[in-house]
């Protein structure tokens, strides 16, 4: 059986689903392409991803594993499933702090799309060439711009690229909840880390010289690392752990155990109460290991700019 693919023939808009499958369009030109031709595409596709905006149509038949990129210099975007989760750490966990605590069940109700790298100083440029991000451009500190991860940007900087891409996009672009953080940086593990009960300097860009519990000290890189130097965790993200922290939307709270039910029901963020400070997650290359811990938590008011805070977006799916 034929079917019909549309080509846009510049900028191919390609997406693999969960069974590692291309689905290619060829509008512009009309063609009808056999599926079975579409094995030819796979290399062009690595290449490109992407490009326009997703349709309502496509985005309804999104699932778990799916990636996409709506403008050839929007962040890379992957579709994680629904699930619920413990949120927070055990107390027997090695390194815990109790602003970790105590554990929650929350749940995430429906799948929903998140980057699938930190944001990078390319994606950041495009921001600030493009009329958005304030024209702020951050320095680089000399470790150069491309695929390094974005950093000195403070959690309003954050802000103000999120709404950019909304805009250029005309989809809803936005910060991670704190909850859906961590949802997203677990991965279905319940480990301190997502790879399990440890982590190396081959998992994870962070100071080897301060390993996690009994693990063998690694390497002391001291800068940031490109984006997807490591392998991925089970959701497809990357850099979850180090590298650069990630701001989160939430409002810094200092126990899990006052939280709303609608962060509880559906990972939310938590913005009520004190916002004099917001929450960045994750851990950083300046960090030792256990504060990449998929659980633990950090903050600084929301103007601070600092060498080791960058940030991922997620993208809200329509259903
Ligand atoms: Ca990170
Ligand atoms: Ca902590």
């Amino acid at each position: 059986m034929l079917k019909a693919y549309t080509l846009r023939i510049q900028q191919p808009h390609i997406r693999t689903d969960s069974g590692g499958m291309l689905m290619f369009r060829l509008a512009r030109l009309g063609v009808l392409v056999a599926p079975g031709l579409l094995a030819l595409v796979p290399l062009v596709a690595e290449a490109q991803l992407s490009d326009w905006p997703l349709t309502p149509a496509e985005e309804r038949a999104l699932k778990p594993r799916d990636e996409f990129r709506e403008c050839p210099s929007c962040p890379r975007i992957v579709v994680v499933p629904a699930g619920t989760f413990a949120m927070g750490s055990p107390d027997s966990e090695e390194g815990r702090d109790s602003d970790e605590g105590p554990q929650q069940k929350v749940t995430v109700p429906q799948p929903f799309a998140v980057g699938k790298f930190e944001i990078t100083f390319d994606e950041w440029d495009a921001c600030a060439a493009g009329g958005g991000c304030n024209g702020y451009r951050p320095s680089d500190l000399g470790w150069g711009r491309g695929r390094q991860p974005v950093f000195i940007v403070s959690w309003d900087d954050a802000k103000a690229y999120v709404a950019w891409l909304s805009a250029t996009t005309g989809r809803t672009y936005r910060l991670l909840s704190e909850a859906e953080w961590e949802y997203v940086a677990r991965g279905g593990s319940t480990t301190p880390f997502s790879f399990g009960a440890s982590i190396s300097t081959r998992e994870a860009n962070y100071d080897g010289t301060v390993p996690y519990a009994n693990a063998k000290p690694g390497e002391l890189r001291q800068r940031t690392l490109p984006v997807g130097s490591f392998k991925a965790n089970a959701f497809g993200l990357h850099d979850v752990h180090g590298n650069v922290w990630e701001w989160v939307e939430d409002c810094w709270h200092r126990r899990h155990s006052d939280m709303p039910d609608d962060v509880r029901k559906t990972a939310a963020p938590w913005v009520s109460g004190d916002c004099t400070t917001r929450v960045f997650r994750g851990g950083s290359w300046a960090d030792g290991a256990a504060g990449l811990r998929s659980a633990n938590r950090g903050r600084y008011e929301p103007y601070i700019r600092n060498t080791n805070s960058g940030f991922r977006v997620a993208r809200t799916l329509s259903r």
